[in-house]
């Protein structure tokens, strides 16, 4: 793979990723208490939010690689407005009644911005510098400043990770793929309630030559040159 000073290839599926490092971003999806603690809107849904704690150690050491690489770095944040103004009620209204939206629980106001429940975990706590999108869908281009913010600092490349692979994640770098940018997802910094979730969704990015775009592990990424 030619390659100059700054162009990188990493070993991914279905075929290297090659990407410059001055446009590359790193976007890590809804890494907040609301997913991976009890008590939040993830647990208020039915699921076992143990399943997604075991990523954190590993979303942490990519978070390193991209500030020492120099990356752009991204974090969302699922959340809606305190008046639920930006939280359309066909999204509420599918939740349990005392489990929604806006109703209260042990980490606040599930799903509201600002509330405990919303902050991103300790972890892989945003740093100065770092951009954070409150989102009110599950793609991180829905109503948020995302795109405008990306092609200001001519990224091109995105390098995915967080929670939930099927859904947030998902959704994002499908959004991703059709604005144009190539994108990758690192397979072991991404989970899912579902673990046959996670690994379907990683076989439909990289089916058909890449239709969403490439996957690779943390240490592939790592090792590009
Ligand atoms: N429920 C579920 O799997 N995910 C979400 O509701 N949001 C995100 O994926 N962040």
């Amino acid at each position: 793979m030619p390659t100059s000073p700054t162009t990188l290839a990493a070993d991914a599926q279905p075929a290297p990723f090659v990407f410059d490092a001055r446009h590359t971003a790193l976007i890590v999806i809804d890494m907040q208490r609301d997913f991976i603690e009890p008590g939040g809107f993830g647990s208020s849904l039915g699921n076992d939010v143990t399943l997604l704690s075991g990523i954190v150690p590993t979303v942490a050491a990519l978070l390193r690689h991209a500030r020492a690489s120099d990356w752009f770095v991204v974090h969302t944040r699922e959340s809606h407005a305190a008046d639920l103004s930006d939280c359309p009620p066909a999204k509420r209204l599918r939740g349990a009644p005392g489990l929604r939206i806006g109703d209260p629980g042990p980490m606040g106001r599930i799903l509201i911005r600002g509330e405990p429940g919303n902050a991103i975990v300790d972890a892989v706590a945003p740093m100065p510098g770092e951009l954070v999108i409150d989102k009110p869908g599950k793609g991180a281009f829905y109503d948020t400043s995302l795109d405008r913010a990306l092609r200001e600092r001519d990224i091109r490349y995105l390098v995915f990770a967080g929670v939930t692979t099927e859904v947030c994640v998902q959704t994002s770098m499908r959004e991703a793929n059709d604005r144009g940018y190539d994108a990758l997802l690192v397979e072991d910094a991404t989970a899912s309630y579902f673990p046959e979730f996670r690994d379907a969704t990683l076989a439909m990015i990289r089916s058909q030559g890449g239709i969403v775009g490439w996957t690779a592990p943390l240490a592939a990424l790592m090792a590009a040159a």
